[in-house]
């Protein structure tokens, strides 16, 4: 109760409006409360020091035993868990990470990291990078030996990847496209100019043109002119929706979950929990939930394109990425918008409206059905239609958008839906068709002159379950074929299948490579039983399976050689959240999910954390030009013996 008091008397001190608005101690930062980080940094020696630049601002997560004692705790009445963020500045070269406390006003620690990688740029760097080409002599004569008019040149910075060097550099490759006749810049890149811009002195330090290819034609490469908004107007639904949002916490017939925003994972889902028909009583299953890094390699190894090996969510961040969610085209019309709350490189708060949307989708699906014609005298038909709750976000870095959905079922289940869609990375080519192209080659022709290359999209999620309480295990059911006792009598058969179930012990074990194999994943609470004997838990069921087909020893593999398994499970630790390492930009993979998993940890009746992979290798095709149609991957999260039967029937 002490510290609850003092909580709310410092708050009162600061004029805070934070108060009234906070709800849940996993709420996002609001814009007064970035505002007074801001201020407190701002205000210590750190202060003092020129050209300080904000690179990092988020929640540092409070103790999980306190964020579950005060959610159980009667109407929330236990001691609020404390209130500080995770901030990384730049100054004088140097990264600080500050841990910065809320009620208090002070910095608890300041520590300048020195290890690999850095953080990611700050909007303002990569906009001065790509102004620098356009002013550079070498550039402009590159252009006018193209035949090129500089004012329809657009530059973007692309981050370099590492590639063994020994020195590293803030710096970003900068890529130019030639905008005229067209709105969709991609479509004509500037072939064979390679340009590095050191951030640090915002220089270019590298300047080769190579080769010249033909630019790519206009024709054809506006998707903006084809069409403007849905093209018949969907339903605008406006009847009562059945979910509520109170501050970040949404509720919905069975689900209570918490929805929140930051600039690196972007869509947050914390704390949701089902409530179970049988008792009425809420049952926890998802702590936290959410995308964790994603891995983009293009399959060319050529000097203008090798480096192109992207880790978005550390590099520019999901949510630094999302978009203002158009309506009916973005979300249906019965959605519900929530604004999402960034700091600038100034530290300043930055409103991002409609940053997520929740919506009720009648996916015209069957819930549940069954008719029977066995009954005396009638045909009896029961079932009821879907009707699912949706969570999404958009991030758009660069040419890609990534559509992140999480679908609540009434059924208990979440679906994680991850849609890619948006203009693919071209390269312009001197050979005008198919036909003409013997030796590399990296893509499929979309256009004249143009091949898109091939790439991958791994997107990985953090996935904290907590089947009814923090103590869970790892299970691998595998399907094994059985032959049946050779001429046992009442029986022709010779074979059968069955469950053989393993207990995963440590974290080493945990990794899997999907493939053929039968298998089904459990995340299960040895404690807890069904009346019937069964352990409670929900079931994995995986997408399409796709692993890094890059080597082992290959740079960019060594970044993100999580990506060779699709499954991890490792022992919850508050500061492993980030599968690439926290310091993704020209990180060396000796942080991430790969390096922490070497300390094998014991996986069984403790807090586990599971991390899925959602892969796609990318061949493109004709119709992914000039924009592509949407391509969906995911994952299902089901109930499985959790309840003590269909939950849809007692709802
Ligand atoms: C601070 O930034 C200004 C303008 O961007 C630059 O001229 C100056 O050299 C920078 N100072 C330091 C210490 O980096
Ligand atoms: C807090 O909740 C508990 C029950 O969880 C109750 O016994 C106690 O009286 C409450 N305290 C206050 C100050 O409301
Ligand atoms: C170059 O482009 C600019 C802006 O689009 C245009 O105003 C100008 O006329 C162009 N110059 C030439 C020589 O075509
Ligand atoms: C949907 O309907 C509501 C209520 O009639 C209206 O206020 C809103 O503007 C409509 N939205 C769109 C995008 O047409
Ligand atoms: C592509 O090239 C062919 C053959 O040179 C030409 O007929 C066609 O018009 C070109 N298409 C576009 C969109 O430029
Ligand atoms: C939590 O993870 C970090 C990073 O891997 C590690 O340094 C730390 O020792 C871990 N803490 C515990 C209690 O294992
Ligand atoms: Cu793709």
């Amino acid at each position: 109760m002490p510290e609850r008091t003092q909580f709310l008397a410092i708050a009162i001190v600061l004029q805070c409006c934070f108060l009234a608005a906070l709800l849940h101690p996993l709420d996002p930062l609001s814009a007064t409360e970035i505002n007074q980080i801001r201020l407190i940094v701002q205000r210590s020696r750190l202060g003092a020091l020129s050209n300080l630049t904000f690179h990092y601002v988020d929640l540092e997560e409070p103790e999980k035993e306190d964020v579950l004692n005060w959610l159980s705790s009667n109407e929330n009445n236990g001691s609020f868990p404390y209130r500080r963020a995770k901030v990384v500045v730049r100054a004088r070269g140097e990264t600080h990470e500050l841990i910065v406390d809320l009620a208090t006003g002070s910095i608890e620690l300041d520590h300048v990291y020195s290890g690999h990688g850095f953080p990611s740029f700050t909007l303002n760097e990569l906009i001065q990078a790509a102004r620098l080409p356009k002013k550079d002599p070498q550039f402009k004569d590159s252009i006018s030996r193209r035949s090129l008019n500089l004012s329809e040149v657009t530059c973007l910075p692309l981050t370099t990847g590492w590639f063994g060097e020994i020195v590293a550099k803030r710096a970003v490759r900068v890529t130019c496209f030639y905008r005229e006749g067209t709105t969709n810049i991609f479509a004509r890149p500037i072939e064979g100019i390679t340009i590095l811009v050191d951030v640090e002195s915002m220089q270019i330090i590298k300047y080769v043109d190579r080769f010249r290819a033909p630019l790519p034609g206009a024709d054809g490469t506006d998707f903006q002119s084809s069409s403007q908004g849905p093209d018949s107007v969907p339903c605008n639904r406006t009847e009562k929706t059945g979910f509520t949002i109170t501050g970040h916490e949404v509720r919905w017939v069975n689900w209570a979950f918490h929805v929140a925003f930051n600039a690196r994972a972007g869509l947050v889902i914390s704390t949701a929990s089902v409530l179970d028909p049988g008792t009425k009583r809420p049952r926890r299953v998802l702590y936290r939930g959410h995308v964790s890094e994603t891995f983009v390699p293009y399959m060319d190894p050529a000097n203008e394109w090798y480096f192109r090996t992207f880790m978005d969510v550390g590099e520019y961040g999901f949510g630094r990425s999302a978009v203002n969610l158009a309506p009916l085209t973005d979300c249906p019309g019965n959605a519900v918008y929530l604004n999402g709350y960034l700091a600038g490189a100034d530290g300043q708060p930055q409103q991002l409206p409609r940053a997520i949307c929740v919506f009720e989708q009648y996916s015209g699906d069957v819930a549940w059905r069954h008719t029977e014609t066995g009954l005396p005298g009638q045909v009896l038909t029961g079932g009821r239609p879907e009707v699912n709750l949706v969570v999404r976000m958009v991030a758009t870095v660069g040419n890609y958008d990534y559509i992140l959905d999480w679908v609540f079922k009434q059924s208990g289940s979440i679906k994680v839906v991850v849609s890619l869609t948006g203009v693919l990375e071209v390269k312009a080519t001197s050979y005008p068709q198919n036909e003409h192209i013997f030796e590399d080659d990296h893509g499929t022709f979309v256009a004249n002159n143009t091949i898109a290359v091939n790439h991958d999209h791994f997107i990985t999620y953090y996935l904290d379950l907590d089947m009814d309480g923090r103590e869970n295990s790892f299970i691998r059911s595998k399907l094994k074929t059985v032959r049946a006792i050779p001429n046992r009598p009442g029986t022709p058969r010779k074979s059968y299948w069955t469950t053989v179930r393993e207990t995963i012990e440590r974290e080493a074990e945990a990794r899997t490579r999907i493939g053929l194999e039968p298998v089904e994943f459990l995340v299960v609470n040895p404690n807890k039983k069904t009346r019937l004997g069964n352990q409670i838990g929900y079931r994995l069921i995986t997408g399409q399976p796709a692993v890094s087909l890059l080597s082992d020893d290959d740079y960019p593999q060594i970044r993100a050689a999580y990506t060779k398994y699709q499954l991890w499970v490792t022992v919850y630790n508050k500061s492993e959240r980030w599968a690439g390492g926290f310091y993704a930009d020209g990180s060396h993979g000796d942080d991430g999910l790969a390096a922490w998993t070497c300390r094998n940890r014991r996986i069984v009746n403790e807090d586990i954390v599971v991390w899925y992979t959602v892969g796609f290798h990318h061949v493109p095709c004709q119709e992914d030009f000039p924009v592509m149609p949407t391509l969906s991957g995911g994952f299902e999260l089901r109930p499985a013996n959790f309840f003590e039967i269909n939950p849809l029937l007692r709802q």
